[in-house]
């Protein structure tokens, strides 16, 4: 029985030590120490021994039982050990390594494009005016003598919210609400998005323009010619061309439309400026007596010009961009040139 008991401890602390889990190490505990285990079958085996060989017994058989437990405890704890370090080991941080850095944000080309655009007017003393985008038909049209029967007003054209209801499709309505509001000399630019029904792969149904105008006693053409060539030599360079070129609008008279020296082939003709040498970059004119008519200035003692571009086009043209689109992708490869 003792040397039976020997063998089974001695061959129990060898398992002890080879194991390398906890679920073997329980595995283990059950075939040694559980009820069916092999120490428990020694003990029951004792009932065959003579009286005075039962406490001896017994008790070397709970001496081996105790060491048994604390050698499966110290294991276990050892155990517990190993797997604390391996998975501290596989975790670990470097806490000194340097953060991922947060890309930073900055303002779209098109927001860029107006606020450089309002910097070179206000510098030649212009204010900025803003106004609703949902606009009526008065401040859209009819103040600016668009007649009912005008191609601009067809429903083929405009966004109608209702019959005298519609999206702006230009930022003039601002203007005429600066004028209803204040008398000359005014001079003030508004830039805005604007709604025109029309998208195809040079038209987006929404874009942004900017317009300007200027109102006072004797305000000639010549003023006309000077604020614009200012303005396009400070936004494109003053070593590029400008051509002022006979035009209609149903707002000024007369008019004209601007074009720069094509700024991809300097002039000698490309598939850009479609052979011309040329690219038109804004409308404008001096405003007609029925605008103010409509807003209650007097036309024999008041002139003034107005003038109107797309941000988008003068964009493309300035940075090169050859698709509208892009602007409104926001595709962050592409804004991120800017
Ligand atoms: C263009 C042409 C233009 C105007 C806009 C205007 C506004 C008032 C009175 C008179 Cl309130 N005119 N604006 C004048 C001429 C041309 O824009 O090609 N825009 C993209």
């Amino acid at each position: 029985m003792k040397d039976k008991l020997s063998k089974i401890e001695e061959e129990a602390l060898q398992a002890v030590t080879v194991v390398t889990s906890e679920v073997e190490l329980q595995q283990l505990r059950a075939r040694y120490l559980g009820r069916k285990g092999e120490i428990t079958a020694v003990m029951k085996g004792m009932g065959q021994l003579s009286p005075e060989e039962r406490p001896l017994a017994g008790a070397l058989a709970n001496e081996v039982k105790d060491r048994l437990e604390t050698a499966f405890a110290v294991r276990q704890e050892s155990l517990r050990q190993e797997l604390m370090q391996q998975k501290l080991a596989s975790e670990s941080l470097d806490v000194t390594l340097p953060g991922r850095k947060q890309g930073r944000g900055y303002k779209h080309p098109i927001t860029q494009v107006t606020e450089e655009v309002v910097a070179i007017f206000s510098a030649l003393g212009f204010g900025v005016a803003e106004g609703p985008e949902i606009e009526k038909d008065f401040y859209n049209f009819e103040a600016l003598n668009i007649p009912k029967d005008h191609p601009a007003r067809d429903m083929q054209d405009t966004f109608y919210v209702s019959e005298e209801v519609v999206l702006r499709t230009h930022t003039s309505p601002v203007q005429i609400r600066t004028m209803l509001e204040q008398e000359p000399p005014v001079r003030v630019v508004a830039p805005g998005t604007v709604y025109r029904r029309d998208s195809d792969v040079t038209h987006s149904p929404m874009f942004h323009q900017i317009e300007g105008f200027l109102v006072d006693e004797r305000v000639t053409f010549g003023d006309l010619k000077g604020i614009l060539t200012t303005f396009i030599t400070e936004f494109f360079g003053s070593n590029v061309d400008v051509r002022f070129r006979p035009s209609f609008f149903p707002f000024t008279e007369p008019s004209a439309e601007v074009d720069i020296q094509c700024v991809i082939c300097g002039g000698s003709g490309c598939r850009v400026c479609g052979q011309t040498g040329w690219l038109e970059i804004l409308g404008s004119g001096m405003i007609d007596p029925e605008v103010f008519k409509s807003v209650n200035y007097d036309p024999e003692k008041y002139s003034g010009f107005a003038f109107g571009m797309g941000i988008e086009r003068i964009a493309m043209l300035k940075y090169g961009v050859n698709d509208l689109r892009l602007f409104f992708e926001n595709d962050l490869r592409f804004l991120k040139q800017f």
